[in-house]
């Protein structure tokens, strides 16, 4: 049994998607970063950097004592190997969903999250910051859309690049990125993916714990360092 210490967020997502998709049974172990539950001791000891998703698979690949993993990247390949699922077994092909999958760990998630903090829950508008990870943002999708123009999924068949960027790709509205003006290779990708059921279960999990993004005054001032008394956004 794998126990996935999860949010209902972006790099959530990620995982609850690959776990549907690879019929793996888990456990959802909510770990509430509005009210910093991140920040406890048993938490840290699994994910040192105080983010979820993080997860313990109970029954690992070649048996022995549980394993604990961080970083939704390392934990999409882990599956992957796991399941000798959504990641190609050819070297050529292999290293293609590996260095689309290190795109989104290390451009398009860190940079979206950058440019919604700026866009939604900055305590002021700062117009330098806002500049430049919309054209950021901007670059990013431009990048994804050309890629897609001419193949269905991001790197041959439907892989775990494509679950890694899927969920970012939900908040293009609050990124202020025109989806359908500038980058129809994205929207079509984007729609197709949204009809697989497995993918459909992944995003929904965790839906009773309250609406994505929504942060009240104790969350912002956890995640964002913000005090309760700050002008509002
Ligand atoms: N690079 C990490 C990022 C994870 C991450 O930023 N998680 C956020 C939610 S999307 C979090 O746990 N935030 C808690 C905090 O900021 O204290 C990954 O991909 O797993």
């Amino acid at each position: 049994m794998i126990d996935l210490y999860y949010w209902p967020t972006p790099n959530g997502w990620k995982i609850s998607i690959a776990l549907e998709e690879m019929e793996l049974p888990y456990t959802i172990r909510p770990v509430n970063i509005g009210r910093g539950e991140q920040f406890e001791p048993d938490f840290l000891a699994i994910s040192p950097n105080n983010r979820m998703p993080a997860l313990v698979d109970h029954d690992p690949l070649g048996g022995g004592e549980p394993i604990a993993i961080f970083e939704s990247g390392a934990i999409l390949l882990y599956l992957a190997e796991k399941t000798g699922r959504f990641l190609p077994s050819d070297l050529r092909a292999r290293y293609d969903v590996v260095q689309w999958l290190m795109w989104q760990m290390g451009g398009l998630g860190p940079m979206l999250g950058q440019n919604g903090h700026f866009r939604v829950y900055a305590p002021e508008p700062v117009p330098y910051a806002l500049d430049r990870y919309t054209r950021e943002a901007e670059r990013l999708y431009g990048v994804l859309d050309k890629r897609l123009a001419d193949r269905e999924h991001i790197c041959g068949d439907y892989s775990i690049a494509d679950m890694a960027c899927w969920p970012w790709i939900i908040t293009y509205k609050s990124q202020g990125v025109a989806l359908d003006e500038k980058f129809a290779n994205v929207r079509r990708w984007y729609d197709a993916l949204k009809q697989r059921p497995a993918l459909r279960r992944g995003y929904e999990a965790g839906r009773e714990f309250g609406k994505p993004g929504k942060m009240d005054a104790k969350a912002k001032e956890i995640l964002l360092g913000v005090k309760a008394d700050a002008p509002a956004s």
